[in-house]
């Protein structure tokens, strides 16, 4: 079974390039319920927390209760095909809105955010490499490149969804990070239904074999897929953990790679 220890170390010895990749879950930069509603204390406290770090970082964000909230009310999904055009542009302004509010949060701390589409380095749903080099350029040279899930242009009329989560994969797998962090709601990944027991570590071995339901992982809302994407990332080699985004001590350990609290999907070998 998985470890349900109170805390761990991430192994820093595994650390390369020192580039951090880092997910603001839409659930911790908005509130979900409520249709196009930013959690600004929230956005703040984490722009402080980016301020205050002297590494190479990416962000990632989610779409919350911005892009989600009208990508369900026009039917998009992550499949490409031919979504009404009025909710392609519907959803891809409320993610320019959501990102310019945080990129606002973030210098308004005194980050150094920049903004980049997933456009610019993706071509439909294929990631262009030596566009997400540059990424990794622009965060190495001291700025913060910020992006976000959004709809993308796939072929003639076709549009697609492309999650933060995929982004994560995308970017994780073209960059090896040294390590990876999604920011979550809640504090990790839990073990059964009705427990409080948070899984402290998890590989791949261990989350096929263990106990979870889909029905458990999907009551943490959308967790089942960050593992999913967090499964792949660490088959590269990289550690990824999962934090709840809304309690700032735990954000700034998980970064400075202190102990933290939340769940370790502890990396495989790299293969080949
Ligand atoms: O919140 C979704 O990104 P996610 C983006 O990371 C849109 O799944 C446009 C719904």
């Amino acid at each position: 079974m998985p470890s349900t220890s109170s805390s761990h170390k991430i192994d820093v010895r595994k650390e390369r390039s020192g580039l951090i990749l880092l997910k603001f879950g839409g659930s911790v930069i908005t509130f979900k319920e409520k249709p196009l509603s930013p959690n600004m204390e929230c956005i703040n406290h984490l722009s402080r927390i980016i301020a205050s770090i002297d590494k190479p970082l990416i962000i990632v964000h989610g779409g919350g209760s911005f892009g989600h909230y009208w990508s369900v009310k026009y039917e998009m999904h992550t499949k490409p095909a031919r979504y009404d055009l009025k909710g392609v542009s519907v959803v891809h302004e409320s993610m320019i809105a959501l990102n310019e509010l945080l990129v606002k949060g973030l210098i308004e701390s005194g980050a150094k955010p920049y903004s980049v589409m997933p456009s610019v380095f993706m071509h439909g749903l294929e990631p262009i490499v030596k566009r997400i080099e540059e990424l990794e350029a622009i965060a190495v040279g001291g700025a913060v490149p910020v992006t976000f899930g959004d709809i993308v242009h796939v072929a003639e009329q076709n549009y697609s969804i492309l999650s933060g989560d995929a982004l994560m994969t995308i970017l994780a797998e073209a960059l090896l990070p040294s390590k990876v962090i999604f920011l979550v709601n809640v504090d990790g990944l839990y073990g059964d239904v009705g427990t409080q027991n948070i899984i402290r570590e998890i590989n791949y071995e261990t989350y096929k074999s263990a106990t979870f339901s889909k029905t458990t992982l999907d009551v943490t809302g959308g967790m089942n897929r960050k593992i999913e994407e967090g499964l792949k990332i660490a088959a590269s080699g990289i550690d990824v953990v999962l934090v709840n985004g809304l309690k700032p001590q735990r954000v700034l350990n998980a970064i400075n790679g202190c102990d933290f609290e939340g769940t370790l999907i502890r990396h495989e070998e790299r293969r080949g």
